[in-house]
């Protein structure tokens, strides 16, 4: 029996998956589907080797799954979740045993920081292999994707295009490395004081697409951003890019803030953190925001300027700390049975 405060490494013979989370430059804000969780439009991220989640998946001979998230038993909604996504491993696997999930994240849960992201690509690697799943990774990217939408694209590093798909079993949904970029960004994240957020993606997108007067033109937009963006990237557009990313992030937002009641996930800082970003912009520094779904805001920049960005976004009180990151390496396991 394993304590639960136990560092992961601790339960020896069992396979330790790491993943990290994504932060997009093009948003996903819809869906097209609610049950197979399938995206309205495509999205566009970069996956970051900061923020990252360690997942174990045991399999036990316990009556019920069980997940422990840094160092605690979860149970409620993020409980009912893993059961379900556990649910569709045993249906694929066409095993019956339940699993004994532990996970720690090393970033702020549930404060819009993509914990969602990383810890279901990290559950879809472990809980396939735990099950003797094989799985391609489409597959995972496509099992990540039921778990969290935004968990599709962490199944890879580096940049990452989301697709929307077309087929109705959703098999097409996924997501697939963005290859060719002729820019390397890093990334600074301010993050705010703040508790949980009060409106979960999950929510406030469901509200967005029943309440917004702009829900559909913001549907459009995103195929023509994906279009922008790719060609930036490929082009070594810093400007452009930054054009496509802060405006998808502003359209997302003001979609957001558009559903009735509105939906305002800025926090007086986020404001004060954008302004200073384009200020950096204005005066030469290659560098340039997105906030998701949260007052946090990220600033994407060249690595020889992420310590000066990383300095100005701190000078606010109501920033708790900045993180910097590189880009990430896609979900994998790192310890092996063996050990
Ligand atoms: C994104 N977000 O593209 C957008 C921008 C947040 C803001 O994907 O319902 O947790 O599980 O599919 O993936 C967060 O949404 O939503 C998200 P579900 P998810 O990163």
């Amino acid at each position: 029996m394993v304590a639960i405060a136990e560092p992961l490494c601790y339960r020896e013979g069992v396979p330790k998956v790491v993943a990290s989370a994504n932060i997009a430059l093009v948003k996903y804000w819809g869906k097209r589907e609610t049950e197979l969780n399938l995206p309205a439009a495509g999205s566009l991220s970069l996956t970051l080797d900061a923020l990252r989640t360690e997942t174990e998946v045991e399999l036990s001979s316990g009556s019920e799954d069980t997940l422990e998230l840094d160092g605690t038993a979860v149970s409620g909604k993020a409980l009912s979740r893993t059961r379900e996504f556990l649910d569709e491993i045993r249906r694929r696997s066409g095993r019956h045993e339940h699993a004994r999930v532990v996970s720690r994240n090393h970033f702020p849960s549930a404060a819009g920081l993509a914990s969602s992201a990383s810890g279901f690509a990290a559950l879809a690697v472990a809980a396939a292999r735990a099950f003797g799943l094989e799985a391609t990774e489409d597959e995972l990217s496509e099992l990540a994707r039921l778990g969290s939408g935004s968990a599709a694209r962490s199944i890879h590093g580096g940049f990452v295009r989301m697709h929307a798909g077309t087929r109705a079993d959703g098999k097409d949904a996924i997501a697939r490395p963005f290859l060719g970029s002729m820019l390397e960004l890093s990334a600074a994240i301010a993050v705010v004081k703040a508790g949980e957020k009060e409106v979960s993606s999950r929510d406030g997108m469901e509200l967005t697409q029943e309440t917004s007067p702009y829900h559909q033109s913001w549907i459009e937009l995103v195929d023509r951003d994906l279009l922008a963006a790719e060609h930036a990237l490929t082009e070594g557009d810093f400007e452009r890019l930054a054009e496509v990313t802060e405006g998808s992030c502003l359209a997302m937002h003001g979609n957001a803030m558009s559903a009735r009641p509105g939906i305002i996930y800025f926090a007086p800082v986020t404001l004060w953190a954008i302004d200073r970003v384009r200020r950096l912009r204005a005066s030469g520094t290659p560098v340039m925001f997105t906030v998701d779904a949260g007052p946090h805001v990220v600033a994407f920049t060249l690595r020889e300027h992420l310590p000066r960005v990383a300095e100005v976004l701190s000078e606010h009180r109501d920033i708790d700390r900045v993180l910097t990151s590189g880009p990430g390496f896609g979900a994998r396991v790192v310890t092996s049975e063996a050990g």
